[in-house]
């Protein structure tokens, strides 16, 4: 048995938290040989309920639980801590503009940023989802003095898998005949899973579903909508789903497990300047990994004008999101 990851959860007590905590405790996140130490940090409203969630983390009498601890401060939440999910962000309130929610969210990423950077282990690595996740990792990253911007990612990975499972329900096959999918630009309504690049059962997705008016139209629509049609349906948002997404996005990147040969995932990283994205903005990308914490971003795919175009739809809400954000970069 290797020494345990310490990984820090915010947001714990929420639904995400709820159903992620048990899938990083159950040795999901990291490989059946690796004990995990989980640090996670709450509000002080939410830590009573908090307390409750370990209390069955207790009761789930994981082997490979080498610890709980709790706090509502961020430095000691993240003491130690070689794998950050920053799960917890302030929910668009009623009548709330998206400018308002850039701006509160904002204030809750600068501080874990400069916090992750004073109290994370040296190799920390760390994964947004709190909403809107791009930009906050983005401003995370500006205010973590001294960690390599490298070391700050996004989750888009809830909507590859999303668009993996239309693509496969449309061909009738399983979804694990479904690789190479990607999803660029923001995590957002404008996201873009690129049906293109796709693979099922090995040939390319557009050899196997011809129909291109669906996979422009509806198939689009339906992942880039799915969060919507999710709390419609349930009552609430996408927590069980969005939870196991992260499990993939921290096992592929440092979890022991690499991308397959020839295939790649979906991470919003910094933009290192490639298909046009501008340097910085953090942005969906193919990547590959080697599950040991690098990535790289898979060149010379081509993009098709519908998906350029899309992308750069993309690309200009990330850029003013980063505009309004600007005083905290
Ligand atoms: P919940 O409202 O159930 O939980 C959020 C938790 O964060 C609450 O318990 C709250 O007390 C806590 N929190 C708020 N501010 C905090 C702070 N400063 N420090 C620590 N904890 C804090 O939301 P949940 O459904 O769990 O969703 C969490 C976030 O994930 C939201 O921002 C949501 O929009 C985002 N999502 C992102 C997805 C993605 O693919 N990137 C998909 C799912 C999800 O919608």
């Amino acid at each position: 048995m290797s020494s345990p990851v310490r990984v820090a959860v915010t947001g714990a007590a929420g639904q995400i938290g709820y159903a992620l905590l048990f899938r990083i405790a159950s040795g999901q996140m990291f490989g059946p040989d690796t004990p995990v130490e989980l640090r996670l940090l709450e509000v002080p409203p939410a830590l009573g309920a908090l307390e409750g969630v370990a209390m069955e983390l207790d009761d789930a009498a994981f082997p490979l639980l080498a610890g709980i601890e709790l706090s509502d401060q961020a430095e000691t939440a993240f003491a130690g801590v070689n794998v950050a999910c920053l799960v917890g962000a302030k929910p668009r309130g009623p009548g709330m503009e998206r400018a308002d929610l850039l701006k509160d969210n904002g204030k809750i990423f600068t501080g874990q940023g400069a916090a992750l950077a004073s109290a994370g282990a040296s190799d920390l690595k760390v994964a947004v989802v709190g909403n809107p996740a791009n930009t906050n990792a983005l401003i995370a990253a500006a205010n973590a003095e001294g960690l390599p911007a490298e070391r700050f990612t996004a989750m888009v990975r809830l909507d590859e898998n999303r668009a993996k499972s239309q693509l496969a329900k449309k061909a009738g096959v399983p979804v694990a005949e479904v690789t190479n999918l990607a999803v660029w630009g923001n995590h957002s309504p404008t996201m873009v899973p690129d049906f293109d690049n796709a693979r099922i059962g090995g040939r390319p997705a557009t050899e196997v579903i011809t129909d291109r008016e669906w996979l422009e139209g509806e198939f689009l629509t339906t992942v880039q909508q799915r969060g919507k049609a999710i709390i419609d349906a349930r009552g609430a948002s996408s927590a069980a789903s969005a939870a196991s997404a992260l499990v993939d996005h921290v096992a592929n990147w440092c979890g022991g497990k690499p991308t397959a040969d020839g295939d790649w995932v979906s991470m919003a990283i910094p933009s290192d300047g490639s298909y046009g994205v501008p340097e910085g903005l953090i942005s969906g990308f193919p990547v590959t990994t080697d599950g040991n914490g690098t990535y790289e971003i898979v060149q010379g795919l081509e993009l098709s004008d519908f998906a350029q175009q899309k992308l750069q739809a993309s690309v200009d809400e990330l850029q003013q999101e980063r505009d309004a954000v600007a005083d905290m970069l």
